[in-house]
């Protein structure tokens, strides 16, 4: 026996004396409460998972979750952007009350949070991955993050003893800390909620290098809107500045070498895009430069020697985009799969919740955009999978209203502990249950980085089953109406239209019950929007 496995063996008797010394009662009730694995992918499209009928890939490890567990078809966040979207989840409240509002202001971490609450309430806690919070994380036990947005080569970590550089690829060795975690670091006397969230896919998606050679193997639909003209709307979405034809950069985006790029005459649209390639080209050791160039080189020649122009560049910038998006994925995808196999091989997977969650949903190409922040579906609503053994029915579906705002008080309840007055969303617990279908009819929208990056103007709105309006505000003043039944793809502005007269008063009335419930107003906003200006 080596020296490990005499202290496990310890552990056991220890544990077993500790365990048979509690009343019976207590005992039951310890023992049926579930550890927590949330896993949050950035920038994680609903269109690029296989469980949600994605053309554009196969995911079989998160569609196993989907599988054993629920799917949500109606997810959304309440602010489609990063930073915000991770307060959300930690608060349980929208951005305005909890104060971290865009990617830019810092979170006030002394606050209430849901995992200080799971520690108050006996659990051992852990947020590996992505942040994105600046301060430093408070309510658990063991956290290693990544600085800021990361890096996906050979990435540095935050950790309390200051910044580590790792080796690898930065959505494996997100999976090595976890696992590591789970394995050795934490308390195993105690229920466990572990926060995994990884970098990728965001951009600039560069992927892993043992999934290189899947780069280009083949080609991918183009959605019907990629060469949206956004008529039929007001000018936020005409005025966003991400679309795949102008703002997309053919260096950090395309990775096309910078000099091929100059020597063809063309300018990314923002200067650092090179520099932010080059960067991160400089980040992979020699030999993986050269398997990178094995696949890279090719497509850097024959753009070269081919230059795509006009419509047939942006359809070869699409085709680039998903392949470096999609293949990111992949390797998210089996990191998922070394995790469930790891709660598999050790036991854990029956008594333990898994979330599969992005921190929004994300443009492929629809509306000819990437990035997010819009109300609009693709980024206004995000994957949602929830594995429960013998809680939740599995391969079952839910089609209700759900949002990031909810998970809080979901995990809370599901663990037994008082959900707090103030948190803003309402537990998942009846829906993944299947033991009531009441629900909420509406949802509620807040989007506030404007001026910023992407120039996607500050908008709030509602959204029911049917409907969705939205009010544009700061340097516009633009409402639009969509019916979702007849216009999934939210192509045609139906607000000035007479026939929808009653629907625009019925919506204007949600949205202002809504702003009430949450604490929200116009004059909110125009406070908010006056005092961001001041400190810009
Ligand atoms: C970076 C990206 C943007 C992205 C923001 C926010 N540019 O600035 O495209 O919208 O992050 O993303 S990049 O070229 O530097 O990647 S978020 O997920 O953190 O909100
Ligand atoms: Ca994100």
């Amino acid at each position: 026996m080596n020296r490990c496995e005499i202290t496990f063996k310890l552990w056991v008797v220890v544990g077993l004396v500790l365990v048979s010394c509690q009343p019976a009662q207590e005992k039951a009730v310890q023992s049926k409460r579930p550890n927590i694995v949330f896993i949050m992918t950035d920038d994680h499209a609903y269109q690029a998972i296989s469980a949600y009928g994605s053309n554009l890939i196969n995911t079989p490890n998160i569609d196993r979750l989907a599988q054993e567990g629920m799917r949500f078809d109606k997810a959304f966040v309440t602010n489609s952007i990063c930073s915000p979207s991770r307060a959300v989840i930690l608060t349980g409240k929208h951005s305005h009350i909890n104060g971290l509002r865009d990617n830019i202001q810092v979170f006030d971490s002394s606050q209430q949070t849901l995992p200080k609450l799971m520690q108050a309430a006996g659990y051992e806690t852990a947020m590996i991955g992505k942040w994105h919070l600046k301060s430093t994380p408070t309510g658990f036990d063991f956290w290693k993050v990544l600085p800021g947005q990361g890096h996906y080569y050979h990435p540095e970590f935050r950790t309390p003893g200051g910044v580590v550089k790792e080796t690898g690829y930065v959505t494996d060795v997100i999976t090595d800390i976890a696992l590591e975690w789970l394995g050795t670091k934490r308390d195993q006397e105690k229920p466990f909620m572990l926060m995994y969230q990884h970098k990728a896919p965001h951009r600039e998606w560069w992927p892993a290098q043992n999934h290189l050679s899947d780069i280009g193997r083949q080609t991918y639909p183009e959605p019907p809107s990629l060469f949206d003209d956004y008529q039929n709307r007001g000018a936020a979405a005409r005025e966003a500045e991400m679309r795949i034809s102008d703002h997309m950069g053919l260096t950090n985006d395309n990775k096309i070498k910078p000099k091929i790029v100059d020597s063809l005459g063309f300018k990314d649209f923002l200067s650092w895009y090179s520099r932010a390639h080059l960067n991160d080209y400089n980040r992979m050791s020699d030999e993986e430069k050269a398997n990178w160039e094995k696949v890279y080189g090719p497509i850097n020649e024959n753009f070269k020697n081919n230059t795509p122009q006009n419509d047939a560049l942006t359809s070869w910038k699409y085709q680039r985009y998903m392949q470096d998006y999609l293949t990111s994925i992949r390797s998210v995808d089996e990191n998922v799969g070394r995790l469930l196999q790891y709660l598999d091989s050790t036991g854990l997977a029956e008594n333990t919740l898994v979330v599969y969650t992005s921190d929004q949903g994300f443009y492929l190409g629809e509306h000819g955009w990437f990035d997010k922040r819009f109300m609009y579906e693709e980024s206004f609503r995000t994957p949602l999978i929830v594995r429960w053994p013998g809680k939740v029915k599995a391969g079952s579906i839910n089609n209700n209203l759900v949002q990031n705002l909810d998970f809080a008080e979901t995990f809370l309840e599901a663990v037994g502990a008082e959900i707090p007055g103030d948190m803003q969303g309402k537990s998942l617990l009846p829906l993944l249950t299947e033991t009531s279908s009441e629900w909420r009819k509406s949802i509620y929208y807040h989007y506030y980085e404007y001026p910023g990056i992407h120039a996607v103007k500050r908008h709030y709105g509602v959204r029911t089953d049917r409907y969705k309006l939205i009010h544009f505000y700061h340097d516009i003043d633009e409402w639009e109406l969509y019916d979702l039944e007849k216009d999934p793809h939210e192509m045609n502005n139906v607000f000035e239209d007479d026939i929808y007269f009653e629907v625009r008063q019925d919506m204007t009335a949600e949205l202002r019950k809504l702003q009430e419930q949450y604490q929200d107003s116009d004059e909110l906003a125009q406070q908010i929007m006056a005092s961001d200006l001041d400190s810009n």
